[in-house]
Protein backbone atom coordinates (compact mmCIF):
# COMPACT_ATOMS: atom_id res chain seq x y z
CA UNK A 1 0.00 0.00 0.00
CA UNK A 2 1.92 2.57 -1.45
CA UNK A 3 1.86 6.58 -0.44
CA UNK A 4 -0.70 8.25 -2.80
CA UNK A 5 1.43 10.75 -4.75
CA UNK A 6 0.98 12.62 -7.81
CA UNK A 7 2.50 11.82 -11.03
CA UNK A 8 2.88 11.81 -15.02
CA UNK A 9 0.36 8.77 -14.76
CA UNK A 10 -1.58 9.53 -11.01
CA UNK A 11 -3.67 12.23 -9.56
CA UNK A 12 -4.78 12.98 -6.10
CA UNK A 13 -7.94 14.27 -4.61
CA UNK A 14 -7.86 15.17 -0.62
CA UNK A 15 -11.53 15.10 0.24
CA UNK A 16 -10.63 15.69 4.15
CA UNK A 17 -12.23 18.47 5.24
CA UNK A 18 -15.89 19.70 6.73
CA UNK A 19 -17.55 15.96 6.88
CA UNK A 20 -21.05 15.81 8.72
CA UNK A 21 -20.71 13.30 11.49
CA UNK A 22 -23.41 11.87 13.89
CA UNK A 23 -22.81 9.39 17.09
CA UNK A 24 -25.39 6.53 17.14
CA UNK A 25 -26.60 7.29 20.91
CA UNK A 26 -28.80 4.19 20.46
CA UNK A 27 -28.33 1.75 23.92
CA UNK A 28 -27.88 -0.92 21.48
CA UNK A 29 -25.27 1.13 19.11
CA UNK A 30 -26.43 -0.05 16.15
CA UNK A 31 -29.54 1.92 14.83
CA UNK A 32 -26.91 2.85 11.97
CA UNK A 33 -27.08 -0.84 10.63
CA UNK A 34 -30.56 -1.77 11.49
CA UNK A 35 -31.82 1.74 9.56
CA UNK A 36 -29.17 1.66 6.97
CA UNK A 37 -27.72 5.15 7.52
CA UNK A 38 -25.41 4.60 4.17
CA UNK A 39 -28.47 4.15 2.18
CA UNK A 40 -30.72 7.64 2.56
CA UNK A 41 -27.67 9.90 3.98
CA UNK A 42 -26.80 10.77 7.42
CA UNK A 43 -29.01 14.15 7.29
CA UNK A 44 -32.38 11.88 5.94
CA UNK A 45 -31.72 9.86 9.24
CA UNK A 46 -31.15 11.94 12.05
CA UNK A 47 -29.72 15.62 13.34
CA UNK A 48 -25.85 16.04 12.25
CA UNK A 49 -22.83 18.09 13.00
CA UNK A 50 -19.67 19.55 11.61
CA UNK A 51 -16.84 17.36 12.22
CA UNK A 52 -13.09 18.12 10.96
CA UNK A 53 -11.26 15.09 9.24
CA UNK A 54 -8.63 14.52 10.10
CA UNK A 55 -8.83 15.33 13.62
CA UNK A 56 -10.44 12.83 16.74
CA UNK A 57 -13.75 14.01 17.41
CA UNK A 58 -13.72 13.51 21.17
CA UNK A 59 -12.59 17.49 21.91
CA UNK A 60 -14.02 19.00 19.17
CA UNK A 61 -17.12 19.53 20.66
CA UNK A 62 -18.99 21.01 24.19
CA UNK A 63 -20.57 17.78 24.88
CA UNK A 64 -19.09 15.42 27.07
CA UNK A 65 -21.25 12.82 25.59
CA UNK A 66 -19.08 12.82 22.51
CA UNK A 67 -15.85 13.44 24.41
CA UNK A 68 -16.28 9.73 26.03
CA UNK A 69 -18.50 8.02 23.74
CA UNK A 70 -18.27 4.48 23.03
CA UNK A 71 -19.33 2.35 19.99
CA UNK A 72 -20.23 3.78 16.44
CA UNK A 73 -19.86 7.31 14.62
CA UNK A 74 -20.90 7.70 11.57
CA UNK A 75 -19.10 10.71 8.72
CA UNK A 76 -20.28 11.68 5.44
CA UNK A 77 -19.38 13.85 2.55
CA UNK A 78 -20.04 14.57 -0.86
CA UNK A 79 -17.54 15.21 -3.72
CA UNK A 80 -17.51 15.58 -7.52
CA UNK A 81 -14.89 14.48 -10.07
CA UNK A 82 -13.22 15.61 -12.69
CA UNK A 83 -14.29 14.22 -16.25
CA UNK A 84 -11.19 12.90 -17.03
CA UNK A 85 -11.11 10.53 -14.57
CA UNK A 86 -13.75 8.73 -16.64
CA UNK A 87 -11.90 6.79 -18.53
CA UNK A 88 -11.44 3.10 -19.28
CA UNK A 89 -7.98 3.18 -18.31
CA UNK A 90 -8.22 5.03 -14.94
CA UNK A 91 -8.73 3.27 -11.98
CA UNK A 92 -9.55 5.36 -9.18
CA UNK A 93 -8.80 4.35 -5.39
CA UNK A 94 -10.18 5.82 -2.22
CA UNK A 95 -7.84 6.13 0.73
CA UNK A 96 -7.82 6.49 3.93
CA UNK A 97 -5.11 7.44 6.08
CA UNK A 98 -5.72 5.88 9.45
CA UNK A 99 -9.27 5.90 11.27
CA UNK A 100 -9.77 4.31 15.18
CA UNK A 101 -10.55 2.04 15.77
CA UNK A 102 -12.88 -0.18 13.19
CA UNK A 103 -14.18 1.17 10.00
CA UNK A 104 -16.34 0.35 7.45
CA UNK A 105 -16.41 2.36 4.01
CA UNK A 106 -19.94 2.77 1.95
CA UNK A 107 -19.53 4.84 -1.38
CA UNK A 108 -22.63 6.14 -3.30
CA UNK A 109 -24.54 3.60 -0.76
CA UNK A 110 -22.37 0.85 -1.83
CA UNK A 111 -19.88 -1.23 1.14
CA UNK A 112 -16.41 -0.85 -0.39
CA UNK A 113 -14.04 -1.45 2.21
CA UNK A 114 -13.84 -2.62 6.32
CA UNK A 115 -11.02 -2.19 8.03
CA UNK A 116 -9.64 -3.16 11.46
CA UNK A 117 -7.13 -1.38 13.30
CA UNK A 118 -7.07 2.41 14.18
CA UNK A 119 -3.39 3.28 13.00
CA UNK A 120 -2.72 2.13 9.31
CA UNK A 121 -4.26 2.98 5.95
CA UNK A 122 -6.53 1.35 3.74
CA UNK A 123 -7.89 1.64 0.38
CA UNK A 124 -10.17 -0.41 -2.09
CA UNK A 125 -10.63 0.46 -5.70
CA UNK A 126 -13.60 2.02 -5.73
CA UNK A 127 -14.10 3.04 -10.03
CA UNK A 128 -17.09 1.03 -10.84
CA UNK A 129 -18.99 2.65 -7.71
CA UNK A 130 -18.26 6.32 -9.24
CA UNK A 131 -21.04 8.98 -10.41
CA UNK A 132 -19.67 11.88 -13.24
CA UNK A 133 -22.89 13.08 -14.04
CA UNK A 134 -23.52 14.06 -10.65
CA UNK A 135 -22.12 14.32 -6.84
CA UNK A 136 -20.98 11.31 -4.75
CA UNK A 137 -20.94 10.35 -1.19
CA UNK A 138 -18.49 8.65 0.93
CA UNK A 139 -19.78 7.40 4.30
CA UNK A 140 -17.41 6.10 6.88
CA UNK A 141 -18.53 4.27 10.48
CA UNK A 142 -15.81 4.17 13.00
CA UNK A 143 -15.79 2.23 15.95
CA UNK A 144 -13.56 3.45 19.25
CA UNK A 145 -14.62 0.00 21.26
CA UNK A 146 -11.58 -1.87 22.43
CA UNK A 147 -11.75 -5.60 23.33
CA UNK A 148 -8.92 -8.20 25.09
CA UNK A 149 -8.34 -8.98 21.72
CA UNK A 150 -8.03 -5.53 20.29
CA UNK A 151 -4.54 -3.18 19.46
CA UNK A 152 -4.58 -1.98 21.70
CA UNK A 153 -6.53 -4.05 24.30
CA UNK A 154 -9.29 -3.14 25.90
CA UNK A 155 -12.29 -4.32 28.54
CA UNK A 156 -16.52 -3.08 28.61
CA UNK A 157 -17.68 -3.37 31.69
CA UNK A 158 -21.39 -3.09 32.34
CA UNK A 159 -23.12 -2.77 35.39
CA UNK A 160 -25.84 -4.57 34.64
CA UNK A 161 -28.43 -5.48 37.29
CA UNK A 162 -26.77 -3.16 39.45
CA UNK A 163 -29.51 -0.12 41.29
CA UNK A 164 -26.55 2.21 42.17
CA UNK A 165 -25.41 2.89 38.34
CA UNK A 166 -28.54 4.36 35.69
CA UNK A 167 -29.70 1.90 33.42
CA UNK A 168 -27.85 0.52 30.91
CA UNK A 169 -24.34 2.39 32.28
CA UNK A 170 -21.29 0.82 30.88
CA UNK A 171 -17.81 2.05 30.43
CA UNK A 172 -14.39 1.55 28.35
CA UNK A 173 -11.54 0.31 30.57
CA UNK A 174 -8.29 0.07 28.98
CA UNK A 175 -4.46 -0.08 30.30
CA UNK A 176 -2.59 1.99 28.45
CA UNK A 177 -1.78 6.01 29.51
CA UNK A 178 -2.90 8.10 26.58
CA UNK A 179 -6.60 9.06 25.77
CA UNK A 180 -8.46 6.29 23.33
CA UNK A 181 -9.17 9.33 21.09
CA UNK A 182 -10.99 8.20 18.05
CA UNK A 183 -12.65 9.09 14.89
CA UNK A 184 -10.42 9.25 11.02
CA UNK A 185 -7.42 10.93 12.34
CA UNK A 186 -5.39 11.16 8.90
CA UNK A 187 -6.39 12.78 5.60
CA UNK A 188 -9.03 10.65 3.20
CA UNK A 189 -7.67 10.74 -0.53
CA UNK A 190 -8.76 9.84 -4.07
CA UNK A 191 -6.33 9.05 -6.58
CA UNK A 192 -6.08 8.11 -9.88
CA UNK A 193 -4.07 4.54 -11.30
CA UNK A 194 -3.58 3.61 -15.15
CA UNK A 195 -5.20 -0.11 -15.10
CA UNK A 196 -1.84 -1.46 -14.53
CA UNK A 197 -0.32 0.08 -11.98
CA UNK A 198 3.14 -0.34 -9.13
CA UNK A 199 0.70 -1.07 -5.85
CA UNK A 200 3.79 -2.11 -3.68
CA UNK A 201 7.79 -1.88 -3.92
CA UNK A 202 10.34 -2.99 -1.32
CA UNK A 203 13.62 -2.44 -1.38
CA UNK A 204 16.74 -3.47 0.94
CA UNK A 205 20.48 -2.68 0.48
CA UNK A 206 23.64 -3.86 0.82
CA UNK A 207 26.57 -1.70 1.30
CA UNK A 208 30.42 -2.93 1.32
CA UNK A 209 31.98 -2.48 4.16
CA UNK A 210 34.59 -0.05 2.84
CA UNK A 211 31.32 2.51 1.58
CA UNK A 212 32.72 2.31 -2.02
CA UNK A 213 29.69 0.56 -3.17
CA UNK A 214 26.14 -0.64 -2.81
CA UNK A 215 23.27 -2.74 -4.24
CA UNK A 216 19.78 -1.79 -4.01
CA UNK A 217 17.62 -5.02 -4.09
CA UNK A 218 14.08 -4.09 -5.26
CA UNK A 219 10.83 -5.85 -5.52
CA UNK A 220 8.14 -4.82 -7.07
CA UNK A 221 4.59 -6.69 -7.15
CA UNK A 222 4.73 -8.52 -9.98
CA UNK A 223 1.53 -9.78 -12.85
CA UNK A 224 2.46 -11.28 -15.54
CA UNK A 225 2.93 -9.64 -19.23
CA UNK A 226 4.27 -6.25 -17.27
CA UNK A 227 7.11 -4.06 -18.68
CA UNK A 228 8.75 -2.61 -15.80
CA UNK A 229 11.54 -0.10 -15.99
CA UNK A 230 12.91 1.04 -12.96
CA UNK A 231 15.63 4.10 -13.07
CA UNK A 232 17.52 4.99 -9.77
CA UNK A 233 17.78 8.82 -9.57
CA UNK A 234 19.89 11.13 -7.15
CA UNK A 235 18.37 14.14 -4.93
CA UNK A 236 19.18 16.62 -8.04
CA UNK A 237 17.49 13.60 -10.78
CA UNK A 238 20.37 12.58 -11.99
CA UNK A 239 20.19 8.92 -13.06
CA UNK A 240 22.28 6.88 -11.25
CA UNK A 241 21.61 3.34 -12.98
CA UNK A 242 18.53 1.88 -14.19
CA UNK A 243 17.64 -1.61 -15.05
CA UNK A 244 14.39 -3.58 -16.11
CA UNK A 245 11.69 -6.40 -14.65
CA UNK A 246 10.03 -6.64 -11.94
CA UNK A 247 12.76 -7.67 -9.73
CA UNK A 248 16.24 -6.74 -9.62
CA UNK A 249 19.47 -5.52 -8.16
CA UNK A 250 20.95 -1.76 -9.19
CA UNK A 251 24.23 -1.39 -8.56
CA UNK A 252 25.89 2.33 -6.93
CA UNK A 253 29.14 2.89 -7.05
CA UNK A 254 30.40 5.67 -4.11
CA UNK A 255 27.05 5.52 -2.76
CA UNK A 256 26.08 8.75 -0.99
CA UNK A 257 24.72 7.14 2.20
CA UNK A 258 21.99 8.02 4.35
CA UNK A 259 23.28 9.29 7.78
CA UNK A 260 20.75 10.31 10.77
CA UNK A 261 22.26 13.46 12.49
CA UNK A 262 25.21 13.55 14.42
CA UNK A 263 26.58 11.04 12.41
CA UNK A 264 27.64 13.05 9.53
CA UNK A 265 27.39 16.52 7.79
CA UNK A 266 25.69 14.62 5.79
CA UNK A 267 21.93 13.87 6.83
CA UNK A 268 19.34 12.09 5.67
CA UNK A 269 20.16 11.94 1.70
CA UNK A 270 18.16 10.30 -0.32
CA UNK A 271 17.24 8.78 -3.76
CA UNK A 272 14.44 8.41 -5.39
CA UNK A 273 13.72 4.94 -7.23
CA UNK A 274 11.76 5.95 -10.71
CA UNK A 275 9.32 2.58 -11.38
CA UNK A 276 7.61 2.36 -14.68
CA UNK A 277 4.86 0.02 -15.16
CA UNK A 278 3.07 -0.75 -18.43
CA UNK A 279 1.99 -3.67 -20.64
CA UNK A 280 2.88 -5.47 -23.12
CA UNK A 281 0.53 -6.96 -25.98
CA UNK A 282 -1.67 -5.59 -29.05
CA UNK A 283 -4.85 -4.08 -26.88
CA UNK A 284 -2.44 -2.95 -24.36
CA UNK A 285 -3.48 0.59 -22.84
CA UNK A 286 -0.76 3.33 -24.11
CA UNK A 287 -0.10 4.75 -20.50
CA UNK A 288 2.75 3.41 -18.16
CA UNK A 289 2.43 4.01 -14.23
CA UNK A 290 5.01 5.96 -12.90
CA UNK A 291 5.74 5.84 -9.01
CA UNK A 292 8.56 7.92 -7.47
CA UNK A 293 10.12 5.96 -4.09
CA UNK A 294 12.26 8.00 -1.72
CA UNK A 295 14.66 5.82 -0.44
CA UNK A 296 17.99 5.80 1.43
CA UNK A 297 20.59 3.96 1.47
CA UNK A 298 22.04 2.35 4.68
CA UNK A 299 22.45 -0.80 6.68
CA UNK A 300 21.60 -1.71 10.25
CA UNK A 301 23.06 -4.57 12.10
CA UNK A 302 23.17 -5.54 15.89
CA UNK A 303 26.33 -7.27 17.79
CA UNK A 304 27.34 -5.16 21.19
CA UNK A 305 26.23 -2.18 19.70
CA UNK A 306 23.40 -0.90 17.05
CA UNK A 307 25.40 -0.12 14.15
CA UNK A 308 24.69 2.16 10.96
CA UNK A 309 26.52 1.90 8.32
CA UNK A 310 29.09 -0.25 10.87
CA UNK A 311 29.59 2.99 12.62
CA UNK A 312 28.29 2.23 16.15
CA UNK A 313 25.14 4.72 16.77
CA UNK A 314 24.12 5.58 20.19
CA UNK A 315 20.14 6.79 20.43
CA UNK A 316 19.87 10.11 22.39
CA UNK A 317 16.10 9.93 22.11
CA UNK A 318 12.64 11.12 23.11
CA UNK A 319 9.44 8.95 23.41
CA UNK A 320 6.68 10.47 21.79
CA UNK A 321 2.73 10.82 20.92
CA UNK A 322 0.48 11.77 18.28
CA UNK A 323 -1.33 14.21 20.39
CA UNK A 324 -2.33 17.93 19.88
CA UNK A 325 -4.80 19.90 22.02
CA UNK A 326 -8.10 20.09 20.14
CA UNK A 327 -7.02 17.77 17.31
CA UNK A 328 -6.51 14.96 19.40
CA UNK A 329 -4.73 12.15 17.77
CA UNK A 330 -5.65 14.02 14.18
CA UNK A 331 -3.42 14.76 11.71
CA UNK A 332 -2.17 18.60 11.35
CA UNK A 333 0.52 19.58 9.57
CA UNK A 334 1.48 22.82 12.04
CA UNK A 335 2.02 20.66 14.40
CA UNK A 336 4.16 17.85 13.08
CA UNK A 337 6.58 20.63 11.37
CA UNK A 338 6.53 22.41 14.82
CA UNK A 339 7.33 18.84 16.65
CA UNK A 340 10.43 18.17 14.11
CA UNK A 341 11.97 21.57 14.82
CA UNK A 342 11.65 20.76 18.33
CA UNK A 343 13.61 17.86 17.99
CA UNK A 344 15.79 19.69 16.07
CA UNK A 345 16.31 22.47 19.05
CA UNK A 346 16.41 19.18 21.73
CA UNK A 347 19.57 17.38 19.40
CA UNK A 348 17.82 14.23 19.26
CA UNK A 349 18.54 12.03 16.86
CA UNK A 350 15.77 9.50 17.17
CA UNK A 351 12.27 8.82 18.62
CA UNK A 352 10.13 5.48 18.59
CA UNK A 353 6.30 5.79 17.73
CA UNK A 354 5.00 5.43 21.10
CA UNK A 355 2.99 3.28 21.21
CA UNK A 356 1.55 2.84 17.53
CA UNK A 357 2.34 3.68 14.04
CA UNK A 358 2.70 6.99 13.23
CA UNK A 359 1.12 8.96 9.86
CA UNK A 360 3.44 8.40 7.01
CA UNK A 361 3.62 11.97 6.50
CA UNK A 362 5.94 11.74 9.27
CA UNK A 363 8.11 8.78 8.44
CA UNK A 364 9.08 10.99 4.94
CA UNK A 365 9.93 13.53 7.36
CA UNK A 366 12.09 11.28 9.92
CA UNK A 367 14.08 10.05 6.55
CA UNK A 368 14.61 13.50 5.36
CA UNK A 369 16.02 14.90 8.83
CA UNK A 370 17.97 11.73 9.62
CA UNK A 371 16.17 10.95 12.37
CA UNK A 372 16.07 7.30 13.69
CA UNK A 373 12.80 5.65 14.14
CA UNK A 374 11.86 2.63 16.42
CA UNK A 375 8.63 1.55 14.85
CA UNK A 376 5.77 0.06 17.40
CA UNK A 377 2.73 -1.46 16.79
CA UNK A 378 -0.45 -0.68 18.96
CA UNK A 379 0.01 -3.70 20.98
CA UNK A 380 0.29 -1.25 24.54
CA UNK A 381 -1.73 -2.46 27.56
CA UNK A 382 -1.67 -6.18 27.38
CA UNK A 383 -1.43 -6.74 30.75
CA UNK A 384 -3.76 -9.57 31.45
CA UNK A 385 -3.65 -13.35 30.28
CA UNK A 386 -6.96 -13.20 28.34
CA UNK A 387 -4.71 -10.92 25.47
CA UNK A 388 -2.82 -13.97 25.01
CA UNK A 389 -4.74 -15.75 23.11
CA UNK A 390 -5.10 -16.77 19.46
CA UNK A 391 -7.45 -14.24 18.23
CA UNK A 392 -5.05 -11.27 19.31
CA UNK A 393 -2.44 -13.58 17.80
CA UNK A 394 -3.75 -13.57 14.35
CA UNK A 395 -4.67 -9.63 14.33
CA UNK A 396 -1.14 -8.88 15.91
CA UNK A 397 0.57 -10.81 12.71
CA UNK A 398 -1.80 -9.20 10.64
CA UNK A 399 -0.99 -5.30 11.64
CA UNK A 400 2.80 -6.09 11.75
CA UNK A 401 2.12 -7.41 8.00
CA UNK A 402 0.23 -3.79 7.65
CA UNK A 403 2.93 -2.19 9.56
CA UNK A 404 6.63 -3.54 7.85
CA UNK A 405 4.46 -3.05 4.36
CA UNK A 406 4.07 0.25 4.94
CA UNK A 407 7.20 1.34 6.40
CA UNK A 408 9.31 -1.31 5.12
CA UNK A 409 11.48 1.53 2.62
CA UNK A 410 12.08 4.18 5.05
CA UNK A 411 15.76 4.28 5.98
CA UNK A 412 14.82 6.14 9.64
CA UNK A 413 13.39 2.76 10.32
CA UNK A 414 16.04 1.17 12.30
CA UNK A 415 14.29 -1.28 14.33
CA UNK A 416 10.77 -2.85 14.82
CA UNK A 417 9.20 -2.81 18.26
CA UNK A 418 6.58 -5.74 18.25
CA UNK A 419 4.74 -4.23 21.37
CA UNK A 420 5.18 -1.68 24.92
CA UNK A 421 5.45 -3.40 28.16
CA UNK A 422 3.50 -6.35 27.96
CA UNK A 423 3.04 -8.35 30.78
CA UNK A 424 6.37 -10.53 29.60
CA UNK A 425 6.66 -12.74 32.83
CA UNK A 426 3.26 -14.73 31.65
CA UNK A 427 4.58 -18.40 30.38
CA UNK A 428 2.25 -17.57 27.62
CA UNK A 429 4.15 -14.09 26.50
CA UNK A 430 7.27 -16.39 25.71
CA UNK A 431 5.59 -18.21 22.43
CA UNK A 432 3.34 -15.25 21.72
CA UNK A 433 6.49 -12.83 20.91
CA UNK A 434 8.53 -15.62 19.76
CA UNK A 435 5.90 -16.02 17.61
CA UNK A 436 5.19 -12.06 16.35
CA UNK A 437 9.15 -11.49 16.52
CA UNK A 438 9.55 -14.27 14.03
CA UNK A 439 7.21 -13.11 11.80
CA UNK A 440 8.44 -9.62 11.79
CA UNK A 441 11.95 -11.05 11.00
CA UNK A 442 10.38 -12.91 8.58
CA UNK A 443 9.22 -10.43 6.48
CA UNK A 444 11.95 -8.32 7.15
CA UNK A 445 14.84 -10.00 7.80
CA UNK A 446 17.30 -6.70 7.49
CA UNK A 447 16.33 -5.06 10.48
CA UNK A 448 16.35 -5.82 14.34
CA UNK A 449 13.21 -6.10 16.42
CA UNK A 450 12.30 -5.86 19.69
CA UNK A 451 9.83 -5.29 22.12
CA UNK A 452 10.02 -2.73 24.97
CA UNK A 453 10.13 -4.72 28.85
CA UNK A 454 8.74 -3.12 32.10
CA UNK A 455 8.92 -6.79 33.56
CA UNK A 456 11.71 -7.66 35.90
CA UNK A 457 14.87 -9.10 34.48
CA UNK A 458 14.46 -12.06 36.80
CA UNK A 459 10.87 -12.83 35.62
CA UNK A 460 10.64 -11.83 31.89
CA UNK A 461 10.30 -14.57 29.54
CA UNK A 462 10.41 -12.97 26.13
CA UNK A 463 13.14 -10.96 25.94
CA UNK A 464 15.59 -13.78 24.95
CA UNK A 465 14.04 -13.29 21.52
CA UNK A 466 14.68 -9.50 20.39
CA UNK A 467 18.11 -8.02 18.78
CA UNK A 468 18.49 -5.10 21.29
CA UNK A 469 16.84 -5.27 24.89
CA UNK A 470 14.79 -2.23 25.77
CA UNK A 471 13.69 -1.54 29.00
CA UNK A 472 11.52 1.17 30.79
CA UNK A 473 12.24 2.42 34.68
CA UNK A 474 11.00 5.34 36.39
CA UNK A 475 13.41 5.71 39.03
CA UNK A 476 13.28 8.38 41.03
CA UNK A 477 9.61 8.00 40.30
CA UNK A 478 7.84 4.77 40.16
CA UNK A 479 10.57 3.46 41.76
CA UNK A 480 12.34 5.32 44.83
CA UNK A 481 9.78 8.07 44.60
CA UNK A 482 11.25 11.28 45.47
CA UNK A 483 14.54 9.44 46.47
CA UNK A 484 17.12 10.94 43.88
CA UNK A 485 20.31 9.66 45.72
CA UNK A 486 19.65 6.49 45.23
CA UNK A 487 19.11 6.55 41.44
CA UNK A 488 22.31 5.92 40.34
CA UNK A 489 23.23 2.87 42.26
CA UNK A 490 19.83 1.43 41.78
CA UNK A 491 19.60 2.42 37.92
CA UNK A 492 23.38 0.78 37.32
CA UNK A 493 22.43 -1.96 39.42
CA UNK A 494 19.46 -2.69 36.90
CA UNK A 495 20.78 -2.03 33.67
CA UNK A 496 24.04 -4.38 34.72
CA UNK A 497 21.36 -7.14 35.84
CA UNK A 498 19.71 -6.93 32.39
CA UNK A 499 23.38 -7.14 30.63
CA UNK A 500 24.14 -10.16 32.86
CA UNK A 501 20.19 -11.51 32.04
CA UNK A 502 20.63 -11.22 28.19
CA UNK A 503 23.92 -10.25 26.95
CA UNK A 504 22.56 -7.80 24.50
CA UNK A 505 22.82 -4.02 23.95
CA UNK A 506 20.29 -2.08 25.99
CA UNK A 507 18.32 0.79 25.04
CA UNK A 508 16.75 2.90 27.96
CA UNK A 509 13.19 3.03 26.49
CA UNK A 510 11.77 5.01 29.16
CA UNK A 511 12.48 7.07 32.09
CA UNK A 512 11.70 10.50 33.23
CA UNK A 513 9.62 12.04 35.71
CA UNK A 514 6.24 14.16 36.06
CA UNK A 515 6.18 17.72 35.95
CA UNK A 516 3.61 20.63 35.92
CA UNK A 517 5.02 23.47 34.28
CA UNK A 518 5.84 26.32 36.23
CA UNK A 519 5.84 24.65 39.81
CA UNK A 520 9.54 25.27 41.68
CA UNK A 521 11.24 24.43 44.64
CA UNK A 522 15.00 24.25 45.93
CA UNK A 523 15.55 21.64 47.15
CA UNK A 524 13.40 20.09 44.74
CA UNK A 525 10.07 17.94 44.90
CA UNK A 526 8.00 15.93 42.95
CA UNK A 527 6.08 17.71 40.32
CA UNK A 528 8.45 20.43 39.74
CA UNK A 529 10.69 21.59 36.82
CA UNK A 530 13.86 21.16 39.35
CA UNK A 531 12.37 17.62 40.38
CA UNK A 532 13.02 16.01 36.78
CA UNK A 533 16.48 18.22 36.09
CA UNK A 534 17.83 16.26 39.42
CA UNK A 535 16.28 13.53 38.29
CA UNK A 536 18.19 13.66 34.80
CA UNK A 537 21.69 14.39 36.05
CA UNK A 538 21.45 11.67 37.93
CA UNK A 539 20.60 9.28 35.24
CA UNK A 540 23.39 10.95 33.08
CA UNK A 541 26.04 9.98 35.47
CA UNK A 542 24.85 6.13 34.93
CA UNK A 543 24.04 6.55 31.32
CA UNK A 544 27.73 7.52 30.64
CA UNK A 545 29.66 5.14 33.17
CA UNK A 546 27.39 2.12 30.92
CA UNK A 547 28.64 3.85 27.58
CA UNK A 548 31.81 4.27 28.07
CA UNK A 549 34.86 1.28 27.77
CA UNK A 550 35.31 -1.47 26.49
CA UNK A 551 32.45 -2.90 27.05
CA UNK A 552 29.44 -0.79 26.61
CA UNK A 553 26.17 -2.07 27.69
CA UNK A 554 24.20 0.93 27.19
CA UNK A 555 23.36 1.74 23.07
CA UNK A 556 20.78 4.62 23.64
CA UNK A 557 18.48 6.44 25.89
CA UNK A 558 15.02 7.89 25.31
CA UNK A 559 13.59 10.23 27.61
CA UNK A 560 9.94 9.52 28.33
CA UNK A 561 8.05 12.05 26.99
CA UNK A 562 8.48 14.82 24.73
CA UNK A 563 5.47 16.79 25.46
CA UNK A 564 2.65 16.62 28.02
CA UNK A 565 -0.52 14.44 27.00
CA UNK A 566 -4.09 13.47 26.93
CA UNK A 567 -4.86 10.34 28.83
CA UNK A 568 -7.65 8.65 30.36
CA UNK A 569 -8.89 10.66 33.80
CA UNK A 570 -6.83 8.78 36.97
CA UNK A 571 -5.91 9.96 40.51
CA UNK A 572 -2.51 9.74 38.95
CA UNK A 573 -2.98 12.17 36.35
CA UNK A 574 -3.31 15.80 36.54
CA UNK A 575 -4.88 16.57 33.38
CA UNK A 576 -3.12 14.32 31.79
CA UNK A 577 0.50 12.96 31.72
CA UNK A 578 3.15 15.31 32.64
CA UNK A 579 6.05 14.44 32.06
CA UNK A 580 6.64 16.34 28.96
CA UNK A 581 9.88 18.01 28.04
CA UNK A 582 7.50 20.65 26.55
CA UNK A 583 4.04 21.65 27.84
CA UNK A 584 1.07 19.91 25.39
CA UNK A 585 0.99 23.53 23.71
CA UNK A 586 5.08 22.84 23.15
CA UNK A 587 6.88 24.98 25.03
CA UNK A 588 9.80 23.93 27.01
CA UNK A 589 9.67 23.43 30.72
CA UNK A 590 13.53 24.01 32.48
CA UNK A 591 14.23 19.72 32.07
CA UNK A 592 13.66 20.49 28.25
CA UNK A 593 17.21 23.15 28.45
CA UNK A 594 19.16 20.23 30.42
CA UNK A 595 18.13 17.86 27.34
CA UNK A 596 19.45 20.03 25.12
CA UNK A 597 22.66 20.66 26.83
CA UNK A 598 23.13 17.02 26.63
CA UNK A 599 22.02 15.90 23.40
C1 LIG B 1 5.06 3.58 30.93
C2 LIG B 1 4.28 3.50 29.63
C3 LIG B 1 3.89 4.85 29.09
C4 LIG B 1 3.37 5.72 30.20
C5 LIG B 1 4.47 5.91 31.21
C6 LIG B 1 4.04 6.79 32.38
O1 LIG B 1 4.99 2.77 28.66
O2 LIG B 1 2.93 4.68 28.06
O3 LIG B 1 2.89 6.95 29.75
O4 LIG B 1 4.80 4.67 31.75
O5 LIG B 1 3.49 6.27 33.34
O6 LIG B 1 4.70 2.55 31.72
O7 LIG B 1 4.23 8.00 32.31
Amino acid sequence: ILYPQESESREVKDISGRWRFRTDNSSSRDAGFTQRWWERGLEESGPVIDMPVPASYNDITQEKNIRDFVGWVWYETNFFLPKSWNNANTRVWLRVGSAHYYSMVWVNGVKVMEHEGGHLPFESDVTTRLQYVTTNRVTIAVNNTLTPNTLPPGKINHYMGRDDYPEGYFTQEYQFDFFNYAGIHRPVKLYTTPLVRTSEIATTYDVTTDHASATVHYRRRLFANYNVTVVLQSANGDVINKTTGGEGDIIVTNPRLWWPVGMSEDVGYLYTLVVYAGVFGMNAPTNTDIYRLKIGIRSVSVDSSIKINGRPFYVIGVGKHEDWDVRGKGFDWSMVVKDFNLLDWLGANAFRTSHYPYAEEIMQMCDERGIVVVDECPAVGMRSADNFVNKTLTHHLNVIGELVTRDRNHPSVIMWSVANEPSSQLPQAANYFKTVLDRVRELDPTRPATFVCNAGYDSDVATAFVDVVCVNKYEGWYDDAGRVEVIRKRLSYFLNKWYEKRGKPIIHMEWGAGVISGFHSDPSLMYTEEYLCDVMREHFQTFDSLRAGSNPILAGEMIWNFADFATAQATTRAYGNRKGLFTRHRQPKSPAFVIRERY
